[in-house]
């Protein structure tokens, strides 16, 4: 596709959200990696859809169920176009990357597991891609594995080889991390999982709102991502799974859109990916999906990631200069974070006052507990920066962690300068 030069300044206007004041103050939005905001091209392709061309999916044979039905697997297939996956049917629709790593745990993984097998993941998994293996390994009787990560909290390769084994049957990774942005070999870890004949499952949640995807050249068993976090909706997600997986798998949900035939006794399935759709799908939210699909196929996925990098890595280097700092994470190749304390100041204290003067940060453990706990701290402060955002925002960040010295100085003394 070709793509249109940009600045983060051009296309501020097309995110109305962003245009307004907290308090005195010009909001600064520096919480993509928890949801983006949205383009008025999403907002509105959603509003015409409602307002025109809203009715059931798959269900009725008039003009507007034949619109929303089309619309809807129009989404699927720039889905699939933009992680370059080989078939649409490989694209199944769910609720959140949350929904889709529950779904290959419960209708994939659990079904193949034994006492014994071994699921690989790292210690900096968020929840939603923990959780899913924890219940896993409890009702199957597989084991945990973790991936040591380095001192500075990165995957090698190196590290992966050394968690892999023959008992292997699972390795489930973040592609980017939600806490350090650091990301992972996924094309190697992938060639090592299937030596030993297991599969791989990315979550992509923190990497497909700023980088080209190509399942292909991962070579990647299941991918799972969320609209919300790359300017789509919430309440939509998806897991791409290869074709192959989806055949022998059994489905999770059953009831109505997923079948093939049913009877008094028994019900046969339909084809993947419907058979794994059960009920009426978010219909809207692939609409506005597939508009945001197409803002940044306009701009560029290699250009967002270059300028989300930059803005990251200025970011990085400007806090981790601050006195009383501490930043988490490697220093370099990072996407879109920067996680951060300031002396003794709790995270939720450090988020007030940013809040006070306008920029909107996330603190806490981040969905990441196991992580805080080795870090041994509780909590944490993230920014997180989108196409959106540029150097401006990073300097008022950087003015504000000053501010919030300033403000516990007198409560911490030495320990915050
Ligand atoms: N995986 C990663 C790496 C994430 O960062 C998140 C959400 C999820 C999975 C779950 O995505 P969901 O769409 O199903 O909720 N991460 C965050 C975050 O870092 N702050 O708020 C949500």
């Amino acid at each position: 596709m070709s793509t249109r030069p940009w600045t983060p300044r051009d296309i501020r206007s097309d995110f109305p959200i962003l245009d307004q004041m907290i308090g005195d103050r010009p909001l600064v939005y520096l919480d993509s990696a928890a949801t983006s905001q949205k383009p008025r091209s999403v907002i509105e392709a959603m509003a015409r859809f409602y307002e025109r061309d809203n009715a059931n999916v798959h269900r009725a044979v008039h003009t507007l169920a034949g619109r929303a039905t089309e619309a809807y697997e129009r989404a699927r297939e720039a889905l699939r176009r933009f992680i370059g996956a080989r078939s649409a049917s490989e694209i199944v629709f769910t609720r959140s990357t949350t929904g889709s790593l529950n779904l290959v745990a419960q209708a994939y993984a659990r079904m193949r597991l034994r006492p014994g097998d071994e699921i690989v993941l790292t210690p900096l998994e968020h929840h939603a891609n923990l959780l899913p293996w924890q219940r896993a390994a409890r009702e199957t009787g597989a084991r945990l594995v973790y991936i040591e990560p380095t001192d500075d909290l990165r995957i090698t390769e190196e590290a992966i080889d050394r968690a892999i084994s023959p008992r292997t049957k699972i390795v489930a990774l973040a592609h980017v991390s939600n806490v350090t942005g650091g990301v992972a070999p996924i094309a190697h870890a992938a060639r090592r999982a299937h030596d030993v004949g297991a599969a791989i499952v990315v979550d992509a949640a923190q990497s497909a709102p700023h980088m080209p995807l190509d399942v292909q050249a991962l070579d990647v068993d299941f991918l799972a991502f969320s609209a919300h976090k790359m300017l789509g909706p919430t309440g939509i997600g998806v897991l791409y799974a290869k074709h192959e997986h989806l055949l022998a798998m059994e489905p999770y949900e059953v009831g109505g859109e997923m079948i093939e035939r049913v009877t008094l006794m028994e019900a046969t399935w339909a084809a993947p990916p419907w058979k794994f759709e059960a009920g009426t799908p978010p219909i809207a939210e692939a609409v506005g999906w597939h508009a945001a699909l197409d803002y940044l196929g306009a701009l560029g996925m290699e250009r967002v990631e270059a300028h989300v990098m930059r803005l990251t890595a200025l970011a990085v280097e400007a806090l981790s200069e601050e006195p009383g700092v501490t930043v988490y994470g490697p220093r370099e190749g990072r996407h879109a974070v920067v996680t951060f304390n300031i002396g003794r100041i709790h995270a939720h204290d450090v988020s007030t006052v940013l809040d006070a003067e306008g920029i909107a940060v996330r603190a806490g453990h981040h969905c990441a507990q196991p992580l805080m706990t080795q870090l041994c701290i509780p909590a944490a402060v993230r920014a997180s920066f989108y196409l959106y955002n540029d150097e401006e925002d990073v300097a008022r960040l950087v003015e504000g962690v000053r501010r919030v010295k300033e403000f516990f100085g007198d409560v911490f003394g030495e320990s915050v300068s």
